[in-house]
């Protein structure tokens, strides 16, 4: 379980481990002759048992997150730590049982279900019972704080209270500084009371880590790469660097636009971009400022948002336009209990995670998505994300549970998004969703900046919040430094700052889901990437010849079988196995993102020549 993908993961990694409700021999206590030297068949079979306890305690856990994630009360928080509880107790047990086969030459699935086994948690919890509780329930805390999340100017009024998705959309929409910046703050006072629950968090979980055999919580989430931690460190920066030259142009342009619009006083020319003027609540994605920076004005501006809105499309329509890009690739339709089960409209009447996730909580093909969907272009493609976890989860479910996760968690990341990258005008023009599409030069170059804004934009974003975990784990960054660290780093890697003062009292990183969510982040980085690898090669496989940014597999069968193919195997192989099963290729290489992006980077260059770039 744990390796989940995605959300979900979160949960049951969060959570996650095992433990298991009740009944069932715990675990592993080895008679007396097996501990003397015990065999490679003894391992089999612990593994095996290993698999079936996980799926009881983890069935058991996701189901009661589920219900927390969509009905958020004091109650269903502490039904759901105690699954976490009881999964995370049996994992770390089990762990620390199956040490005694260490040395013993083994089977290859047997060694590699092992090793899943002990890197499955992203959060393991110290063997004290009482800290275990105790971490199970902060971890529930945090994510509720994140849920019920409310900015309130009369808290006596709920009529006077925005939540999120009311923030994000003033900052997707307003173009008024002091407006936005209202608004920016305002979300970050929810994480406020979150800064001493995340120390105690981190001290908790840094324990388990050391207690199965890791320095602490970042290395274990390091380890998950088929690498060793160090390797994967340098592995991101090698991606980073590949991808960092195209990062600075567009930022270079965007700045100069905002600079014009907002005026020089307030986004200097030369130095980072105020961080509230992105169009995104963290500015990590940016297609929301898309009408301020729009290239060629006089082109008409592609807008997939009205589009939809114009045709009364409804929620779950929009869903079933996803899945039928998956169903054209000749993947199977989703089943019935999938739009029985799922949540795809924000309820009226109670607090849920709206943020949107994809769940198999029988791991047995009990597919659901959870989201608050807004009829918009945004979650139109989160949507493809979302079901991209859920294909996966289709396709490894009758793997052992050990299994049941991405080649990598970038993997699991990524699918969606490859698919959505054939989300082109023209086959949106097919659906029926657009009319007359414009075709020339100057609508191409609309077209990627748009696509430049969501995902070149968010390269540095994905990978500066694991840097920031990684040394708060590694106590590099110290609990008196959080703000600062975060800062830093924002600065940096994304060449933005906050627009006035932080300080140590406030806890900026807590604003951003996947902090308190406990979710580790640098998949979606290596998602980013990945990606337009996958799309390269599944364009190949269709038999598309013109430039990378024009194809579409939509309807490909070919494309859909390797695809499967990938899918099927889950996490049972190292994950450059699963690279070359869809691409041919061992490595993950940007050089895709690179050619997909080359028309608007030449473009951009020009437009920023005379510019000074960086900040
Ligand atoms: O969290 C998500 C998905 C669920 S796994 C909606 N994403 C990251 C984010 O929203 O911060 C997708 C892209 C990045
Ligand atoms: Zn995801």
């Amino acid at each position: 379980m744990r390796r989940q993908p995605l959300l979900t993961f979160v949960l049951a990694l969060t959570a996650i481990a095992c433990g298991g409700s009740s009944h069932h021999h715990s675990t592993t206590e080895p008679p007396a002759d097996e501990a003397a030297s015990p065999t490679a068949e003894e391992a089999r079979a612990f593994v095996a048992r290993v698999n079936e306890d996980l799926r009881r305690l983890a069935v058991n856990q996701q189901r009661a997150e589920w219900i927390k994630s969509t009905y958020i009360t004091h109650d269903t928080e502490i039904v759901a730590a105690r699954a976490n509880e009881a999964l995370m107790a049996y994992t770390s047990q089990a762990i620390a049982d199956a040490r005694r086969f260490d040395g013993l030459e083994l089977d290859e699935d047997t060694a590699r279900q092992l090793h899943l086994l002990t890197i499955s948690q992203s959060l393991p919890a110290p063997n004290d019972p009482a800290k275990r509780r105790r971490l199970a329930e902060i971890a529930a805390q945090l994510e509720g704080l994140y849920g019920r999340g409310k900015v309130c100017s009369d808290p006596a009024d709920p009529e006077t209270c925005r939540d999120l998705q009311d923030l994000s959309n003033v900052l997707a929409e307003s173009r008024d500084y002091d407006e936005l910046l209202e608004a920016w703050n305002g979300w970050r006072t929810i994480a406020t009371p979150m800064r001493p629950m995340y120390q105690e968090f981190v001290s908790l979980g840094n324990e388990g880590a050391r207690e199965i055999g890791f320095d602490d919580l970042g290395e274990l989430w390091r380890a998950g790469y088929d690498m060793s931690p160090g390797e994967f460190d340098a592995e991101v920066e090698r991606l980073w660097e590949q991808v960092a030259p195209l990062y600075e142009q567009l930022h270079c342009y965007v700045r100069a636009k905002l600079s014009e619009h907002y005026g020089a006083e307030r986004v200097p020319p030369q130095g980072p971009i105020p961080a509230h003027l992105l169009g995104n609540m963290w500015a990590q994605s940016w297609e929301n400022v898309y009408p301020l920076v729009e290239p060629y004005e006089t082109e008409g501006d592609i807008d997939v948002t009205r589009a939809l809105e114009r045709n009364g499309y409804s929620s779950r329509d929009m869903v079933r336009m996803g899945e039928s890009f998956f169903t054209s690739l000749g993947l199977a339709p989703l089943p019935d209990t999938f739009w029985e089960r799922s949540m795809f409209d924000k309820p009226a009447d109670r607090d849920v995670v709206c943020h949107a996730s994809a769940w198999d909580v029988e791991f047995d093909n009990d597919l659901r998505i959870k989201m608050c969907i807004q009829i918009n272009e945004e979650d139109f493609i989160t949507i493809h994300h979302e079901l991209g976890h859920n294909y996966y989860y289709r396709y490894y479910y009758e793997l052992p549970i050990l299994y049941q996760s991405g080649a990598h968690d970038g993997f699991h990341e990524g699918i969606g998004d490859t698919l959505a990258l054939s989300v082109t005008p023209s086959y949106l023009q097919e659906i029926g969703v657009l009319q007359n599409v414009q075709r020339s030069d100057e609508a191409v170059i609309n077209l990627q900046m748009k696509e430049a804004l969501a995902k070149i934009a968010f390269l540095p974003f994905g990978k500066m919040i694991d840097q920031w975990r990684w040394r708060v784990f590694s106590g590099d960054i110290g609990p008196d430094e959080y703000n600062q660290g975060w800062w830093d780093l924002r600065q940096r890697y994304q060449g933005i700052a906050a627009p006035n003062e932080r300080t140590e009292a406030m806890f900026d990183p807590g604003a951003k889901f996947h902090v308190p969510g406990n979710t580790p982040y640098t998949r979606y980085f290596l998602a980013h990437i990945l990606q337009f690898q996958f799309h390269r090669a599944l364009c190949r496989e269709a038999g598309f010849e013109g430039p990378l940014h024009e194809c579409s597999i939509h309807g490909s069968t070919e494309a859909g079988a390797k695809l499967q193919a990938m899918l099927a195997m889950g996490a049972s192989r190292p994950w450059p196995d699963a690279l070359e099963a869809i691409s041919g290729e061992r490595a993950m290489d940007a050089s895709a993102l690179v050619e997909y992006f080359a028309p608007l980077l030449e473009w951009i260059q020009e437009q920023n020549e005379g510019r000074t770039c960086g900040w």
